[in-house]
């Protein structure tokens, strides 16, 4: 009954939202995290699939839920509720920059993986080029070009009087830009985040650098953590130990804190975590699927770390957690069966993702929301859980499931949208889906097609031929939203026009289909190619380095 009393009065105060903000000292003073201000950890992981989990998220328990341990998930599903149907993007600034704005990737134009200033790492795509997209990522400093700028999350709660508090990794911003620094987006605290996707080791014996492997490389190297050089530890556990002296302190100032606890797992290069790998190898697993399994792990004992920890310091009661993956499975991981795809793709494997939220007092135990969510609609629901509904940001695409977690239903269901005009293991596309039904529209060659996820999540039968008036609404309902959000599209480069939105396809653009399929003969491969005007060129064509297994670890292709 409290907690509907202090519903009520946010219903109350979201006139005075902004007169809120201005109580910073006072909500310090007054003893930390209350109902109306609670803390909220996301914990968020990288690259974890939809199965990558003993938790099953599918109708029922699959093998890989039967290989993984995620003892601790397991306990946050049964502590509050499970999305089986959570969205991202398929790789990870695209993710990063829309939970930090409450934008879909088509509006802030961070499209791609982000790394070096005014560097592209799309590759050579013979058919189309990508558009001028926002490769410097998210900036606090508009006059950065190639950027997005928005009031971020963490600067709107900073305001409100949290302590915002950023571990592990950022990737928001492009090296030797503002964006590429946490602290400069809103956060007070920033522990090993910095412009890079990933670590160049996650081994404390390597400093949790490159350098070991390839000499003179530090652009991976882990920000904050020269303390644990040298150590037999690895990264997740070097971060977790920090997150947790963060969340005491915050505890002792009385503070309320927003824990963004970001790990770099499980991304690549992929490296045994010791504590766990023998485990899978007892069980029978080849040694990259036990090194595999092992980071799971390994992540989910920092999440039971972070539980315990909670519930020691006495806050685990006004403490939501939220945990999250930031796009699915790498390719080189295994498959996510039933999902078809994987990390990058426009299918269910590259953009379908764990979710679990507790929210004590508020959401019930053991629960499961099958109704779809996506990353951007993370930035309004923790703004409505901290209790700041009105908050300084334009064109936040993004819906508050605050109701489905008060158990709630939504009336009418929204469509959903990605965006994808780059190339980067994957040929660009757009994705609508609304209720069942799914449509993709492959840029490249301007093919379309329509799945009704419902009965067939796998994405066996594509039903564009069959269901011709569905498959044109629904790309009626793609070429609105790509207007409404000024999405761009690639660049045909056979004739310099841009791709076509699925609703202006004409019979003239029929005509160019088996030239656009065929490639474009009249501009070859180049992997120099700048676009562009004169004045705003990228190199394109710039790919990820591959790393050697001749260590003893295990180590495979390190792409972002
Ligand atoms: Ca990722």
């Amino acid at each position: 009954m409290k907690l509907k009393l202090v519903g009520l009065l946010f219903c109350f105060c979201v006139g005075v939202a902004e007169a809120k903000i201005g109580l910073t000292s006072t909500i310090a003073r007054e003893g930390g995290a209350t109902p109306d201000f609670p803390n909220i950890v996301f914990f968020f992981v990288d690259d974890m699939g939809w199965q990558d989990t003993s938790v099953p998220f599918y109708t029922e328990k699959t093998s890989l839920n039967q290989r993984y341990h995620t003892p601790n998930m397991a306990l946050l599903a049964r502590q509050g509720m499970k999305f089986t149907q959570a969205y991202a993007s398929a790789v990870c600034s695209p993710s990063r920059v829309s939970l930090m704005t409450g934008m879909n990737a088509a509006r802030h134009r961070v499209t791609n993986w982000t790394l070096n200033k005014d560097v592209s790492p799309d590759i050579e795509n013979p058919v189309v080029e990508p558009p001028k997209w926002n490769v410097n990522g998210l900036s606090p400093d508009p006059s950065v070009p190639y950027t997005v700028t928005a009031k971020t999350l963490p600067s709107l709660m900073k305001e409100a009087g949290y302590r915002t508090i950023h571990v592990g990794k950022a990737h928001f911003g492009a090296k030797g830009t503002p964006g590429e620094e946490p602290l400069n987006l809103g956060f007070d605290i920033n522990i090993g985040g910095h412009a890079a996707g990933g670590p160049g080791s996650y081994l404390g014996i390597h400093k949790f650098s490159a350098d070991w492997r390839d000499p003179g490389n530090h652009i991976w190297d882990i920000p904050g953590l020269a303390s644990y050089h040298g150590q037999e530890i690895y990264l997740t556990e070097a971060l977790t130990r920090e997150a947790l002296k963060e969340i005491s302190k915050s505890v002792e100032t009385e503070q309320p804190f927003y824990l963004y606890m970001s790990h770099y797992a499980i991304h690549a290069p992929w490296e045994n975590d010791e504590r766990y790998c023998h485990k899978y190898i007892a069980q029978g697993l080849s040694e990259d699927e036990a090194t595999y399994a092992s980071m799971i792990e390994g992540m989910d004992k920092s999440l039971g770390d972070i539980m315990e920890h909670l519930e020691q310091l006495g806050v685990a009661d006004n403490t939501i957690i939220v945990f999250m993956s930031d796009n699915g499975v790498h390719k080189q991981m295994p498959q996510n069966k039933p999902l078809r795809g994987h990390k990058l793709s426009p299918y269910e494997g590259g953009i379908r993702v764990p979710l679990l939220v507790k929210w004590p007092g508020v959401v019930s135990p053991q629960t499961v929301n099958d109704e779809y969510v996506i990353i951007e609609d993370i930035f309004p629901t923790f703004l409505e859980m901290a209790g700041l509904r009105k908050y300084a940001q334009k064109s936040v695409d993004g819906k508050s499931f605050v109701h489905k977690l008060k158990g709630k239903t939504s009336s009418r269901q929204r469509p959903l949208l990605w965006h994808y005009p780059n190339t980067y293991y994957n040929p660009p596309y757009s994705v609508v889906r609304l209720g069942g039904w799914k449509l993709i529209y492959h840029h490249q060659d301007q093919r379309m097609e329509l799945f009704n996820i419902n009965k067939d999540i796998g994405e066996t039968t594509d039903l564009s031929k069959v269901e011709e008036a569905k498959t044109k609404e629904m790309a009626d309902l793609m070429t609105k939203l790509l207007k409404d959000t000024k999405a761009q599209m690639p660049i045909i480069k056979a004739t310099g026009e841009r791709v076509p939105f699925p609703s202006e396809l004409t019979l003239s653009s029929y005509v160019h289909q088996s030239l656009l399929r065929s490639g474009s003969p009249s501009k070859p491969v180049d992997r120099q190619l700048f676009w562009g005007s004169s004045s705003s060129r990228y190199p394109l064509g710039q790919t990820m380095p591959i790393l050697n297994a001749s260590t003893g670890f295990n180590q495979k292709n390190l792409t972002r």
